[in-house]
């Protein structure tokens, strides 16, 4: 007999169960048992609907919903790109010549990342092949949301919030024959795992480790053209191995090896053609009013435009209390374009120290620019306004009134420098934590900072700071005057 479904076996076994407990406890122990069903039925609520849906589910318990982006339409925007089409001619579509860079630094800061993605974007472009975007990973201490709000159990940001251009996706110049990037899970449809040819990482490493920027990426280069394989996937090798599987590494951000690689890299279209994000773009334009000038009416008509007012400063705190002890201790220079001779205010590694120790002299070196007292900084910008200013061709109005202090300080510190400040005659001050800014732009809130900085007419940064460097990058790729650059 073909069971029914009120014979069913599982019918059958509920159906034994409840008699059981009618007819074989006594009531206060039926009782019993419901209030243990009661229990184990809210634990399961509460653990497996998340804390997340709960607060939406109860506004008016959890007070206002703060929450990440779901980015469902940016998502879907990367997804209908118009190169991502099997049917495109060479070299593009099924034909096309991809790599994929799956040795790209993750859960590290956002600048860590974004100078390896412009890198190899490049790299690939050399070697003229179709770049693979990925979404940016947080190292969660530098995620802008509580661990119990996370989407994912990684936290992730789609790479067109962040920036645009051709590493995110965009077109190159018109005449300019290069396959446009791809994001990673179109790189799964055309180029299916079983056609992919593997390159670890330490397989090509070892020759080349210590090697300038420039060979370095001629080697990789060489071997990414000649490769017959038309899909290419790096891999890292297991963190034991080599903690910096990176093509670029931080070894070679971290030095001098990096520079010969500028020229080029400066006038790449990677470069040249990096865009600003809508997103961080949105979120500068709606707080641009809080930088409109407070000063008279005549420096007012001079110089309109608030950004060629402004002095940023980037006040890296927080976790660089530790990091800067760190650099000491292995007598780092410089990051990546902040060691660019042609910008002012260099640092030279002092001599006297020795491996993972520096002497309490050299610290207290390092510590003086890395990690500033305020009086250090008020100098700072003192002879930055000045020398600004003098510099001004004859005829040509400058006026520096309006000051940003971008930081990821959370203590209030940068607030106590306020009525400094003021007094120094900075008529606007505007610090990070003034920024309204919604979801999405709340999510990429460090590229918000990046942007103010990289058009403000002066710019000081940290040294030490990849956050700095990207900005330096920008500043020169702009075609800034390098004087208007300053480390403290
Ligand atoms: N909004 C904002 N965020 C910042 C600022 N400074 C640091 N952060 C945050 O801290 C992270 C620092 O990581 P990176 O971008 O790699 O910069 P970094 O200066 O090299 O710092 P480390 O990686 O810690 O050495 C950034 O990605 C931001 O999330 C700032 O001025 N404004
Ligand atoms: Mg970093």
């Amino acid at each position: 007999m073909l069971p029914t479904s009120a014979n069913s076996p599982k019918r059958r076994v509920l159906r034994r169960w409840r008699n059981r407990i009618r007819h074989q406890l006594p009531q206060s122990r039926q009782r019993r048992w419901l209030l243990y069903i009661a229990i184990l039925a809210t634990v399961h609520f509460f653990v497996g609907y998340g804390q997340r849906d709960l607060r939406r589910a109860f506004p008016f318990l959890f007070g206002e919903i703060d929450e990440p982006p779901t980015y469902k339409q940016l998502r879907q925007w990367e997804l209908d790109l118009p190169q991502h089409n099997l049917e495109l001619p060479f070299p593009e579509g099924r034909n096309g010549r991809y790599v994929y860079f799956r040795n790209q630094v993750r859960k590290l800061g956002w600048n860590n990342a974004l100078n390896e993605v412009l890198m190899n974007t490049h790299l690939a472009y050399k070697s003229n092949r179709t770049y693979v975007f990925q979404d940016y990973m947080w190292k969660r201490s530098y995620y802008p949301w509580r661990w119990y709000k996370h989407r994912d159990w990684r936290p992730r940001t789609p790479l067109n919030a962040l920036i645009g251009g051709p590493s995110a996706g965009g077109p190159w110049d018109k005449d300019d024959p290069a396959p446009r990037s791809v994001s990673e899970r179109w790189f799964d449809i055309v180029c299916p795992k079983s056609e992919r040819r593997i390159i670890y990482s330490e397989d090509v490493k070892p020759a080349i480790r210590w090697k300038n920027g420039d060979v370095i990426f001629k080697h990789w280069q060489k071997l990414l053209s000649e490769a017959p394989e038309r899909c290419i996937e790096v891999k890292p090798v297991s963190l034991k191995v080599d903690p910096f599987p990176q093509t670029f590494d931080l070894y070679v951000w971290g030095s001098e090896r990096i520079l010969p690689l500028w020229e080029e890299f400066k006038n790449s279209p990677v470069s040249q053609l990096l865009s600003t994000s809508p997103i961080v773009q949105s979120a500068v334009d709606r707080n641009l009013y809080l930088f409109m000038a407070r000063s008279s009416r005549a420096q007012n008509t001079d110089v309109p435009d608030p950004f060629d007012r402004m002095l940023a400063i980037h006040l890296r705190r927080g976790d660089f209390s530790q990091a800067c002890l760190d650099l000491a201790n292995w007598n780092s220079t410089f990051y990546s374009w902040n060691l660019l001779p042609s910008l002012p205010d260099s640092f030279s590694t002092p001599p006297g120290y020795e491996w993972g120790k520096n002497t309490p002299e050299n610290v207290q070196l390092y510590l003086e620019r890395c990690f500033p007292t305020d009086e250090f900084i008020l100098n700072k910008i003192r002879t930055s306004r000045s020398d600004y200013i003098r510099g001004a061709k004859s005829g040509e109005p400058r006026v520096l009134d309006t000051l940003y202090l971008l930081t990821n300080d959370k203590s209030g510190w940068v607030d106590s420098m306020r009525p400094v400040l003021q007094r120094e005659g900075w008529n606007t001050i505007v610090t990070t934590k003034q920024l309204h800014l919604d979801q999405e732009q709340k999510d990429v809130n460090m590229a918000v900072d990046m942007e103010f900085a990289r058009k403000a007419a002066v710019f000081i940064g940290n040294g030490w700071s990849s956050f700095t460097s990207n900005i330096v990058h920008r500043r020169l790729v702009d075609g800034r005057d390098p004087n208007t650059i300053r480390f403290y």
